[in-house]
């Protein structure tokens, strides 16, 4: 059939389980063929095809409500909901979200982006549902490694607790974006082996009901007996214990079985959880031979092959160059202990966790409880690196304030990610962190210009005993810049003067460096002397150059790739107040108060005014032409 024929799940009701099949196909090749140029989240993808298609035959979207957790494994949602035509455009500027989004469909009931959420904005919807007297299920699809989010466990308590009719799908492919961890996951490896407990529970059933019945006495023996030999045949009924019913483990590629348990659920008083069991990357050699995430979400690659058409870049992976530099400074600290909240492929740190076994923690996603062991840690006089992207930080606002800074603890956190991402588009932007970091009491927040300072920064925040420091970079690799062969340490809260400049100042850090310099330039040939500062310490500041600065009137303008409310420009602003230069000229450059969606970080850079002319432009109405010098 023609994919971008679909407008809506409804034909889907009359197929028959054949061509079902032939359907799955289709939208594999598609999803195959269409990746291979924008790049994308395949390996989930494929692996819910026939889950997606037998969940849009049995239930009625959007009456019925589908919420996909994470969210990147809503392309054949989408493709079924009538977005086919779009897939050309997937992730890039203007184009098709990779995550679901309202504004594309009203079957898109719930955004994401972030994991585990589903379960407790289902059970928001049950609650609603309810109280307006609605019939509809409630369905969120949730996988085994978002099930390991603390907020997913802690909707499984409320809602085994208050018994709302929902349905929970639980796909379970054993993989995270790394291989799951976790006790959970061993739990599930246990009911996944067991057999179908259904199944074993009718057997018992039928086979009590042949016992001859003495009033109530047998009864409640009989399901005592239930009972304990449900203990006999299935280890560890987590589910069951905490109020779900239990349907499962199931094969999540055939149809017969999706369609029986899925029917059967729908006919069940209080919440039900179904495990499916799915292969990730089902249908593509490559993708379905991964062991260790790389066909999780990837860049464009070759069909045929599955080889990735990666540019030629030489520049180190910022990522790779953090945690390498972690790793050569814990040959001689043992006390180093990394921390990875479900992200050591991303986060670069198989090289430390295959030299140091014994001092990788891989806690799955659980970026609050991340930030509390690295608390722990530290209180023991160890020096926790704690790896993290910076729009899963957010995550840990508390365990920073909190645990970590109220405690002044010695926590190294490597925030990556940080600044504007691209694809991966709003849910995902590592934008808010300096805002979040920067009113911390003993929180310092450095950011590097290039990889050479960064891997001296390293060095800078293992070295340093007084309290909690947060290097962020960002996504991407460095500028190929030469490098020092033995680390230094750099003074807390110095800035470094990059050009000097007499007309204004430009403060700036990280990724918009270059883009300070490259604009100095452009001015200088307008008669502009320009300084550029690399004010590389958000935190503290380099109070004396800002004195300085400030004492001559110099203008200043800020620039961040971060928002502006809260932000390092703010910092500046407030500062010059309180010491008195009211009248100082800032201008302030930075992401304006709404959420950046996905694109290339300089077609977005562009939309937000963040360019080079923008910079020349803007420091043209700051400063006064002098006169132009020969
Ligand atoms: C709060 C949060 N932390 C980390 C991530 C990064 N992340 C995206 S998908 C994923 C793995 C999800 O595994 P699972 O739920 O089993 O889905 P699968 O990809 O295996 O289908 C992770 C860790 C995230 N999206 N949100």
């Amino acid at each position: 059939m023609d994919l971008l024929s679909i407008k809506d799940p409804t034909f889907l009701k009359g197929l028959s389980n054949e061509q079902l099949e032939e359907l799955a196909q289709e939208v594999r090749n598609f999803l195959i063929e269409k990746l291979s140029a924008t790049g994308g989240h395949i390996g989930p993808n494929l692996g819910v095809v026939e889950l997606t298609i037998a969940l849009h035959k049995s239930f009625d979207s959007p009456t019925d409500k589908l919420l996909w957790d994470v969210g990147h494994q809503s392309y054949v949602h989408k493709i079924l909901t009538g977005r086919a035509d779009q897939f050309d455009s997937l992730r890039q500027y203007k184009g098709l979200c990779g995550f679901p989004k309202m504004i594309e469909s009203p079957h898109d009931v719930w955004e994401t982006g972030h994991s585990s959420t589903s379960l407790s904005a289902a059970m928001g919807m049950a609650i609603a549902r309810d109280l307006k007297k609605e019939k509809s299920h409630v369905v969120p699809v949730i996988g085994d490694g978002a099930l390991t989010g603390g907020m997913a466990l802690e909707a499984l308590n409320h809602i085994g607790h208050e018994q709302k009719n929902m349905i929970v799908i639980l796909n379970d492919n054993e993989m995270s974006i790394a291989p799951n961890v976790g006790a959970l996951h061993n739990v599930l490896g246990r009911l996944r082996t067991a057999g179908k407990y259904q199944w074993v529970k009718d057997e018992l059933e039928a086979f009590l009901k042949k016992i001859p019945a003495v009033g109530g006495k047998i009864a409640s023996t009989a399901e005592r007996l239930k009972d304990s030999l449900k203990y006999l045949f299935v280890s560890g009924m987590f589910f069951e214990e905490l109020g779900f019913t239990y349907l499962g483990p199931i094969d999540g590629h055939n149809y017969d079985e999706l369609f029986e348990n899925i029917n059967y659920a729908k006919k069940i008083e209080g919440p039900v959880l179904l495990h499916v069991i799915t292969k990730k990357g089902k249908g593509y050699e490559p993708a379905e031979k991964d062991t260790v995430g790389t066909w999780h979400g990837t860049g464009p690659y070759k069909m045929e092959t599955g080889d990735f058409l990666k540019p030629v870049i030489t520049a180190p992976a910022w990522s790779k160059l953090v945690s390498e530099t972690v790793r050569e400074l814990a040959r001689e600290d043992e006390r180093i202990v990394a921390i990875t909240p479900a992200m050591p492929v991303g986060s670069k740190l198989e090289g430390f966790a295959s030299e140091f076994p014994e001092r990788m923690y891989d806690v799955g996603i659980a970026e609050q409880h991340a930030a509390t062991v690295a608390a722990g840690l530290a209180t023991q006089n160890m020096k926790p690196f704690l790896a993290i992207y910076s729009t899963f930080l957010q995550r840990a606002y508390d365990q920073l304030v909190h645990d970590i800074a109220r405690q002044n603890l010695n926590v190294f956190i490597g925030v990556d990610r940080a600044g504007l991402v691209g694809a991966d588009g709003e849910t995902h932007q590592g934008v808010f962190d300096i805002a979040f970091l920067r009113h911390l009491p003993n929180m310092v927040v450095m950011m590097p210009k290039d990889e050479n300072e960064g891997q001296h920064m390293v060095n800078t925040a293992v070295k340093y005993d007084d309290g909690p420091i947060v290097m962020r970079f960002p996504r991407g690799n460095g500028l190929g810049v030469p490098m020092d062969e033995s680390l230094k340490t750099i003074p807390i809260g110095t800035w470094e003067v990059l050009k000097e400049g007499r007309d204004a100042a430009i403060l700036t850090f990280g990724t918009t460096i270059p883009m300070a310099m490259e604009s100095a330039m452009l001015l200088e040939k307008q008669g502009y002397s320009v300084k550029v500062v690399n004010a590389r310490f958000i935190k503290p500041l380099d109070e004396a150059m800002l004195v300085e600065l400030l004492g001559v009137n110099m203008p200043i303008l800020t620039i961040e790739e971060a928002v502006l409310q809260g932000g390092f420009g703010s910092a500046v602003l407030e500062f010059a107040h309180d010491h008195g230069f009211h009248h100082a000229k800032i201008d302030r450059m930075g992401i304006p108060d709404h959420f950046i969606e996905h694109g290339s970080v300089n077609e977005l850079l562009k939309e937000i005014g963040m360019t080079t002319e923008n910079v020349v432009e803007r420091i043209n109405l700051l400063a006064e032409k002098k006169q132009k010098r020969a």
